[in-house]
């Protein structure tokens, strides 16, 4: 068997002087013959097992030998991977899977939140009718409170009424009112749009988080406790809240409110308060206009900036990279 198989290597090596290199052809046509599955060397070492086992050694040496120079023939290891290509045991390549977007990891733990306190989600559509963005929120048209919100709006032909790209969220509580009756706890998280300069905390395209809660004897200290203990269930029982009033022409009173930190403490090295959502009891003109009784409901309303939450959680320096599909910026969520 030793001289048989020295000789069915000299002849496929021979074979393959013959075969031009440029010929992939020939040299898969000389492969599969002698180092296929099937091939001459194959068939030849089906033979080793009627061997003694001092001849089994001497012969496998040679074997292994011959068969990795013939191998190394057809690029060494090149020809060795056509073998192991079809090895189906070999395990796949995992596909590279994304993973959700920073600001909509803070948006799913703010509406766990508020679900886990009662709320029910509602959603409204981004392109929005200026009826539920301003008029219904008693922001009537040329009032000079309009000009709160630098407007995009939308060019859409006949239609006497105009349509916008929806400013904030509050628009929602009014659509969502339209087939509800009070009591209700409402959270509506979603992205809005705004025709204004561009800077590290402000972009034109953000999202927001709105909520509203109407009932009987709801009062300022219903949305304190609120709003306390979802700040507290983002940032530890240590967080405070203060209110400072403001003015929204949907609610009265109205307050910008802050939230202070050990983490926003840390980053800004010892800046207090940052500023993230605009709130207030609801306006009686409002109430009307969802069509509660405002003799027999009261009602709070806010709106958080999500972005910002995400800022400060990751503490991003620009909201300008969030939206700049980067991935060195994704992928460090
Ligand atoms: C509003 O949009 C009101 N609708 C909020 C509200 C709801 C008040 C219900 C009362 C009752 P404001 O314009 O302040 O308010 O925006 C709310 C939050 O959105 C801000 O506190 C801020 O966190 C965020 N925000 C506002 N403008 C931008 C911007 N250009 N880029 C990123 N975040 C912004």
């Amino acid at each position: 068997m030793k001289k048989e198989l020295l000789q069915l290597f000299e002849q496929a090596r021979e074979e393959f002087k013959n075969t031009a290199s440029s010929d992939t052809k020939a040299q898969e046509q000389w492969r599969s013959l002698y180092l296929g599955r099937k091939g001459k060397i194959s068939e030849m070492a089906k033979h080793m097992k009627d061997l003694s086992s001092a001849e089994k050694k001497e012969i496998g040496k040679i074997f292994n030998e011959g068969k990795k120079e013939l191998e190394q023939l057809l690029g060494g290891e090149v020809g060795a991977q056509k073998e192991v290509a079809i090895d189906m045991t070999i395990p796949g390549v995992a596909p590279a899977i994304g993973h959700v977007h920073p600001i909509t990891q803070v948006m799913d733990t703010v509406v766990e939140l508020f679900v886990g306190m009662g709320f029910d989600v509602a959603e409204g559509p981004e392109v929005e009718l200026s009826k539920y963005n301003f008029d219904l929120l008693n922001i009537p048209k040329d009032h000079p409170s309009r000009d709160m919100w630098d407007t995009f709006y939308v060019n859409h032909g006949s239609s006497s009424e105009d349509v916008v790209m929806r400013t904030h969220t509050s628009p929602v509580q009014l659509r969502a009112m339209e087939d509800k009756e009070p009591p209700v706890r409402l959270i509506v998280p979603g992205r809005v749009f705004r025709n204004e300069a561009t800077d590290a905390s402000h972009e034109t395209n953000f999202y927001q988080i709105e909520g509203l809660v109407i009932d009987k004897g709801i009062g300022v200290p219903d949305l304190v406790g609120v709003l306390q203990a979802a700040m507290k269930g983002l940032y530890g029982d240590d967080t405070e809240i203060r209110l400072r009033p403001s003015f929204f022409p949907f609610v009265e009173p109205g307050f910008e409110i802050d939230v202070s930190c050990k983490l926003w403490e840390a980053k800004t090295n010892g800046k207090k308060w940052l500023e993230i959502l605009g709130a207030g009891m609801v306006h009686p003109t409002v109430l009307k206009n969802m069509g509660v009784d405002p003799n027999e409901y009261t009602g709070f309303a806010f709106g958080m900036g999500l972005d910002r939450l995400m800022m400060l959680n990751h503490g991003v320096d620009d909201i300008r990279l969030s939206y700049t599909g980067g991935l060195p910026f994704v992928r460090q969520f």
